[in-house]
């Protein structure tokens, strides 16, 4: 077992012991463990066989863990596991991933309308047998259906961080098999897309069986799905599928290019083909006139140069204007890397729900090559995180500006707030205070069911607001889990550009919010962009790449994005504002 499998061992456990209503300490040591599990650099196995380390002493594992951690190397289960899994209903399971419903009403539901399957609870839902029961109202029915659909949706896609940890087991797995000579991940993943349906493995190799044989060994095989000569189809994990392809070296590009997509791009890419008298297919280019001879095929650049293109990235690569720009003299504009940030301006310390210090984040930020950063903590509303009053908001700026007053590299902090958008419309820090701030995110985190009228006129209040620079993830969603609140985007877009701020893209995968649709709208209104990685940790701060990820796919510019304009140019900006 590696630490995958143990951490989702743990995780299982956590699920089932809260939906028996098992008290939540024991459910919450169980879940910290899977994170820590997840978290460790070195595998179990290695641990606990060496008689100078102690797994129990490792920060959320513990001894009962420990102990849990040395059956599973041993046993490759978990017979606690295997107890609770028999006596508990299968739809339960299924009920616990639906976003809203808990484990209580989860039972109540299977009990009460001795519920199998997910699709008896759906037709409960739509006979509205649900608004019957005791302690259920109607527009639960609703809430029920949508998450229904959402957990299936979720079920089925992995978020990139997910499918990147995915990638990274497979990759380690797969070089160690001598027989491969070129390995490359394709398809949705490559192209960087927020979730993926399945991840597409391309190698070059002289023995096929050899490579098939390799993946088939892969620690997280579930099963076979299909194995031929050149293609085979594995479920890994819980049940997601791998697919993997063995090509000719001198028709790798062309395969890179055919397997990475989109669909639409691939439409396109053979329409130009056809009108330029020639044929792409996944083994090369050649002329429809001389038949089968290839003239381009070993890599993607001669696929396209082939076709009197330039070489596209692939997170541009679905299906829009990128054929015309790679046909056009000039190209596309570089795209920005995660090398052109220099700044990561929404944060949190240890004043709110952070787990760091402001000096820890100060120097993690430093060694990511940031110059600049701004601490946003919580303001009062958010109680649960220890939100800070106006007060605590001046007191902290005071320390920021002497701490600034101390760094000898010009490292500058911006006292900043993430402020609360109240239910009620106004700002949740006075503006007063407010206007002592260098750097103010306003958003929403109560009265997400409210209307869209009155979300939108909350959200484009805070806009109108002179002391607010940015909306924090503008629309709420959590990919897989919850759904953007209402909102009139076209409302906020033509705000923020009237008012000339500026809106978040924020960079932890599991929100990517503003989405891509929502990036290229915002910059065709000439709104500049901020990507943020909301770190509550030093560690949150790595998730800047999925953000960059997602900006490259919507085409942004350095010059768009706020984060890579240097120290003096955003001061300028601000400054223009006060
Ligand atoms: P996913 O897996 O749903 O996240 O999305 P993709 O884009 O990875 O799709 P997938 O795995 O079905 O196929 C990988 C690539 O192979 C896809 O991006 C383009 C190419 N491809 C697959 N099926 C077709 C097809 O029917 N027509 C064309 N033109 N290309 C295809
Ligand atoms: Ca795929
Ligand atoms: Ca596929
Ligand atoms: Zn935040």
């Amino acid at each position: 077992m590696n630490n995958p499998d143990i951490a989702r061992v743990f995780e299982e456990m956590a699920d089932l012991l809260e939906l028996r209503g098992e008290n939540a300490f024991r459910v919450r040591a169980y879940r910290n463990g899977a994170k820590a599990i997840h978290e460790l650099a070195e595998p179990v196995a290695e641990i606990l066989a060496d008689p100078e380390r102690d797994l129990k002493s490792y920060a959320g594992i513990g001894s009962t863990l420990a102990e849990k951690c040395a059956v599973l190397i041993k046993q490759g289960k978990l017979p606690q596991l295997e107890e609770l899994k028999a006596n508990t209903p299968e739809v339960l399971l299924k009920m616990t991933r639906i976003p809203g419903l808990g484990a209580k009403k989860a039972m109540a539901l299977q009990k009460e309308l001795k519920l199998e399957t997910l699709e008896d609870l759906r037709q409960a839902c739509v006979d509205q047998r649900v608004r019957a029961l005791k302690g259920f109202a109607a527009k639960t029915e609703q809430l029920i259906l949508d998450g229904i659909a959402i957990a299936e949706a979720a079920s089925q896609r992995l978020r990139i961080d997910e499918a990147e940890r995915l990638v990274e087991r497979l990759d380690l797995h797969l070089k160690e098999c001598q027989a491969i000579d070129q390995l490359e991940f394709a398809g949705s993943f490559r192209r960087g897309k927020e979730t993926v349906g399945d991840i597409d493995i391309l190698v070059v190799s002289q023995d096929h069986q050899q490579v098939m044989d390799r993946l088939a060994e892969f620690p997280g095989l579930l099963n076979v799905i299909a194995r031929g000569e050149t293609k085979m189809s594995v479920r890994v994990d819980d049940h997601f599928q791998v697919d993997l392809r063995v090509v000719p070296a001198e028709s790798f590009g062309a395969a890179l290019q055919y397997f990475t997509g989109s669909k639409e791009h691939n439409v396109a890419v053979r329409g130009l083909a056809r009108k330029l008298g020639m044929t792409v297919n996944e083994y090369g280019v050649a002329k429809l006139d001389d038949g089968q001879e290839y003239i381009a095929g070993a890599t993607e650049e001669s696929v396209y140069e082939a076709l009197g293109l330039r070489w596209i990235s692939p997170e541009l690569r679905e299906g829009r204007k990128e054929l015309e720009w790679a046909a056009s003299a000039e190209g596309f504009p570089e795209l920005l890397s995660l090398e052109d940030i220099v700044a990561d301006l929404h944060m949190h310390t240890t004043a709110s729900d952070g787990s760091q210090s402001l000096e820890q984040m100060v120097q993690a930020a430093r060694e990511l090559g940031r110059t600049h950063i701004a601490i946003t903590d919580h303001s009062k509303r958010v109680s649960m995180a220890n939100g800070l009053d106006e007060a605590r908001l001046l007191d902290q700026w005071k320390q920021i500006d002497a701490f600034n007053t101390r760094q000898k590299d010009g490292f500058r902090v911006l006292k900043g707030v993430e402020c609360d958008i109240l239910e009620s419309g106004p700002l949740d820090i006075s503006d007063e205070v407010l206007a002592e701030a260098d750097w103010v995110v306003a958003s929403v985190h109560y009265g997400q069911k409210q209307s869209r009228q009155a979300i939108t006129d909350r959200i484009v209040g805070a806009l109108a607001n002179p002391n607010v620079h940015t909306i924090g993830h503008p629309t709420g969603r959590l990919i897989g889990s919850r759904p953007p609140y209402e909102v009139d985007m076209a409302a906020v877009f033509q705000a923020a550009a009237e008012y000339g701020k500026t809106l978040e893209l924020n960079a932890n995968p599991r929100r990517l919010d503003l989405c891509e649709e929502h990036l290229m709208q915002a910059v065709a209104h000439g709104i500049p962009i901020t990507i943020n990685s909301d770190a509550h940790s030093t560690d949150g701060m790595l998730v800047m790449r999925y953000g960059i990820i997602q900006a490259r796919r919507a085409g942004l510019l350095t010059k768009q994005v706020v984060n890579c304009w240097p120290l003096e140019d955003l001061l300028k900006w601000l400054e223009k504002r006060s």
